[in-house]
């Protein structure tokens, strides 16, 4: 499947029962996401993988890519289109080993030094942030968007900007040559998924690079 990160949509089922979380999953498919992460960090191997395997019968409906917040092992046993991994998880060369030339493998940088580093190892693209704070329980620190621009340069491959991303703060990244945006709570947190995402998504295309 073709990477394109223009709308990068990372789950998080807090506060969902998991039929209602499927649906809002489905439903922000509908909005046109174009890269699905899934990003659950309270379950078991075993809930992972069973909740990995209903996210990827939808996400293949829509010809989605579905990817693996971390877990390479999870990733590869339900035949993902990839795999995730920030600072402190499996380094994005022991990845791209295990998991092969055609699986897209993503990277999490804050700093130019770590966007070349993923980059080199093999990685297909970037998110950088926060760039706002975010509302999840993520613990992160904030990245300028002088930083953004200055990984944008560093790489030759695509850059996502993520981090308290609504479709009314966008304007900060205008000329910053992203690629595309991640959002969890933007849409995750909608009453309608599947607008949300269409109006993040077409507020990130207006900005016009
Ligand atoms: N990494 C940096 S911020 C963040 C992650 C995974 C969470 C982004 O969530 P939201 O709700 O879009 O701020
Ligand atoms: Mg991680």
């Amino acid at each position: 499947m073709k990477l394109d990160t223009t709308m990068y949509f990372i789950t998080d089922r807090t506060g969902w029962d998991e039929s209602t979380f499927l649906q809002r999953v489905e439903s922000a498919c509908k909005g046109g996401v174009t890269l699905l992460q899934l990003r659950e960090k309270e379950c078991t191997t075993r809930e992972y993988l069973a909740l990995a395997q209903q996210v990827h019968q939808i996400t293949r409906r829509y010809g989605i890519p579905l990817l693996i917040d971390d877990r390479v092992d999870v990733a590869l046993a339900v035949d993902a289109e990839g795999v995730h991994l920030g600072q402190s998880d499996m380094p994005v060369q022991l990845a791209r080993r295990l998991m092969g030339k055609e699986k897209i493998i993503g990277a999490t940088a804050k700093t130019v030094p770590q966007a070349m580093e993923a980059y080199q190892a093999g990685a297909d693209y970037l998110g950088v942030g926060a760039i706002y704070p975010t509302t999840t329980k993520v613990k992160t620190v904030l990245t300028s968007v002088d930083t953004l621009k200055a990984i944008v340069q560093a790489v030759p491959i695509p850059v996502n900007a993520i981090g308290g991303l609504q479709k009314n703060n966008l304007q900060v990244l205008k000329g910053s040559g992203i690629d595309g945006i991640c959002a969890v709570s933007a849409i995750m947190k909608a009453d309608d998924p599947q607008v949300a995402a269409a109006e993040l998504k077409n507020a990130f295309m207006q900005l016009d690079g």
